[in-house]
């Protein structure tokens, strides 16, 4: 009797045991996946410092003490790759899909599917160009346009202050990924006000990949064209520094000979513009993380978010650069 008492008593103390770690591990596993919000981030690449800063503002936001889990993918620049991303969080039912898209076409067969599903997509950084917007809950992004318009008004300011108004001034461009809307609104931006200023020539644009190798490889293309060139507008800081690289092998200095407008306004471009290389730098301003938890939070409440939200950004001239390096957060 006693032998089957004390069977029964070890295989109720094997079962408790049992149902105790499964219910702990139930327990874990409910308060680890249940309580965390699974956002799958589908990155462009990681071709410049902007790219960099912005992915580390979403890498330093979205994590487990802050109540997220983040799925991250890098498309090294490959739309296929970012649609294979989407595809793949998708499969996973993440709760939100985050997308950088490297173009503004092509999106509606895989955002469709991602409706389907019932998960929403927050647009960061560029825009996609759809018929349906509701294939997106919201986008947060730098005004690209303006962006260009602010720099053609900061170059007519300064052609002004340095006695050049009405000098002909020949200027190529830089331009980032062709079709990305940086690099649309951009370029339309610049192209859109150079009308004012009929002394004004663009000489050239040629994509650049918003690289810095790229950068240097077309900006000795136009050296080699052109023998006049006053003024290169490369649509992001990684190019300028291409282009200063590639002005200074050919024996002129960049700053001074030829003028040197940028975009990104990264902190190497502010290193730049103090060792007189770079004239300005257009900001754009990548630090979207907490911008886009706070959608997510207001989202998983139930709270109606805007559509199109901007971020804060500003033109930071050389003269501004020394006593603003020591505040830029990227
Ligand atoms: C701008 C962003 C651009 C940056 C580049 O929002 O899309 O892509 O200007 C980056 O540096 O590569």
């Amino acid at each position: 009797m006693k032998k089957l008492l004390s069977v029964l008593l070890a295989c109720i103390m094997v079962f408790s045991l049992a149902s105790c770690n499964s219910s702990s591990k139930e327990t874990t596993a409910d308060k680890k996946d249940g309580d965390l919000i699974v956002v799958g981030y589908a990155q462009v690449g990681a071709e410049s410092d902007w790219r960099t800063a912005n992915t580390v503002s979403f890498q330093s936001t979205f994590v487990e003490e802050n109540g997220y889990k983040l799925i991250f993918d890098d498309a090294q620049q490959k739309q296929e790759n970012q649609i294979k991303a989407i595809r793949n969080f998708i499969q996973q039912d993440v709760d939100y899909i985050v997308l950088a898209p490297v173009v503004e076409t092509g999106w509606e067969t895989v955002l469709g599917e991602a409706k389907e599903a019932g998960i929403p997509v927050i647009l960061s950084d560029r825009m996609i160009e759809v018929s349906d917007d509701s294939l997106y809950t919201c986008w947060v992004g730098g005004n690209f346009k303006k962006e260009g318009e602010d720099a053609v008004a900061w170059l007519a300011e300064y052609l002004e202050k340095e006695g050049r108004a009405d000098e002909d001034i020949n200027i190529v461009t830089l331009q980032g990924t062709i079709g990305s809307s940086a690099q649309v609104g951009r370029t339309d931006g610049v192209d859109g006000k150079l009308s004012e200023h009929p002394k004004w020539h663009m000489l050239d644009k040629q994509t650049g990949e918003f690289t810095q190798s790229k950068g240097q490889e077309v900006m000795e293309s136009f050296l080699k064209s052109y023998d006049d060139i006053d003024v290169v507008i490369a649509e992001n800081d990684n190019m300028a520094f291409g282009a200063i690289d590639a002005i200074k092998a050919a024996g002129k200095d960049p700053g001074k000979d030829i003028i040197i407008v940028s975009f990104d306004a990264v902190k190497a471009a502010f290193e730049s513009m103090i060792a007189g290389d770079m004239n300005v730098s257009v900001e754009c301003n990548p630090l979207h993380g907490p911008r886009v938890a706070e959608i997510i939070q207001k989202l998983e409440k139930g709270e109606k978010v805007d559509k199109i939200q901007y971020v804060d950004e500003g033109v930071f001239p050389a003269d501004t650069a020394a006593d603003l390096i020591d505040t830029r957060k990227y």
